[in-house]
């Protein structure tokens, strides 16, 4: 059988997970959140990458049960957390431009008890092309209801900069390609800066991804980025693993 067709029954034979990856803020390095990230438990393949079922799952409209079920069950799981801590759930930009993801979300907080404050959705720089002024109202209807955005993968796309102003972003999300660049001098470092100033004009908070090293962390903490994110603070872990890892911490 086809990988799509197998996709399409996949939720119903629960093979998708979400693992939690921490997310630690850098003030306090206390554990103030984890991003939600979809599994594949394939029966065959072993562990599939949602970078090769997503795609498939937004061409054939999977997605939108995929992205359904994902709220919810972020939601759900994240409102047993302690600390306050928040989750990040990805978000597509075929979910985002439904009409019915407003009440997805507002009835995945409701139904969870999660504050909105708890929840932040993450979106990509370089999907948000196309219709954005539906888009942009969308995301401020759920905006205005306290939920945060994350501007994801930043500085990947080609047109970041618009999408700071044309979209209701609480927080920039640096590619983890410019922190893996810190440690080769290649203007990296002055990026992260940029991306720092340009998130105070927006009062927008910054998490930097993809940080492996002690010296990243580092340059991090002392440009002022709020969240950092990478193998070095945690990998992504399955859902029971997160109440340790928070009484751990914090
Ligand atoms: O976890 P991993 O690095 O394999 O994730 C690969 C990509 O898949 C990332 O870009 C991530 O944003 C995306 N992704 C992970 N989980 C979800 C999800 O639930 N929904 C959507 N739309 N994308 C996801
Ligand atoms: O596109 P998005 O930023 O959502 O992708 C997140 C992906 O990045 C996850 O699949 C996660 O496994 C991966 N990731 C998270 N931290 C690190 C890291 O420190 N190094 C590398 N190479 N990948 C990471
Ligand atoms: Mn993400
Ligand atoms: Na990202």
């Amino acid at each position: 059988r086809d990988i799509e067709t197998e996709l399409r029954s996949a939720l119903a034979l629960r093979q998708i997970e979400l693992h939690y990856q921490p997310l630690l803020d850098a003030a306090s390095m206390r554990i103030g959140g984890f991003e939600a990230l979809m599994r594949w438990r394939h029966p065959r393949l072993g562990m599939v990458s949602p970078a090769e079922f997503i795609p498939i799952a937004e061409e054939s409209g999977i997605i939108r049960d995929l992205g359904a079920w994902a709220m919810r069950e972020a939601c759900r799981e994240a409102a047993a957390w302690t600390d306050e801590a928040y989750v990040a759930v990805n978000v597509s930009a075929v979910q985002l431009s439904d009409p019915q993801f407003r009440s997805l979300v507002v009835e995945a907080l409701a139904k969870a008890g999660l504050p909105s404050k708890r929840l932040e959705l993450e979106i990509t720089e370089s999907s948000l092309v196309e219709e954005a002024s539906k888009t942009t109202s969308i995301m401020r209807d759920i905006g205005a209801t306290g939920v945060g955005f994350a501007l994801d993968d930043f500085g990947t796309g080609w047109s970041s900069l618009s999408m700071l102003h044309a979209f209701p972003f609480t927080r920039i999300k640096v590619d983890r390609s410019f922190v893996n660049d810190l440690d080769a001098g290649r203007g990296a470092e002055q990026i992260v800066r940029a991306v720092m100033l340009l998130a105070k004009a927006f009062s927008m908070k910054v998490t930097a991804e993809g940080v492996e090293t002690r010296r990243q962390l580092a340059f991090l903490e002392e440009v002022g980025v709020d969240v950092i994110q990478g193998w070095l603070v945690g990998r992504p872990v399955t859902a029971r693993e997160v109440p340790a890892i928070l009484a751990l911490h914090n």
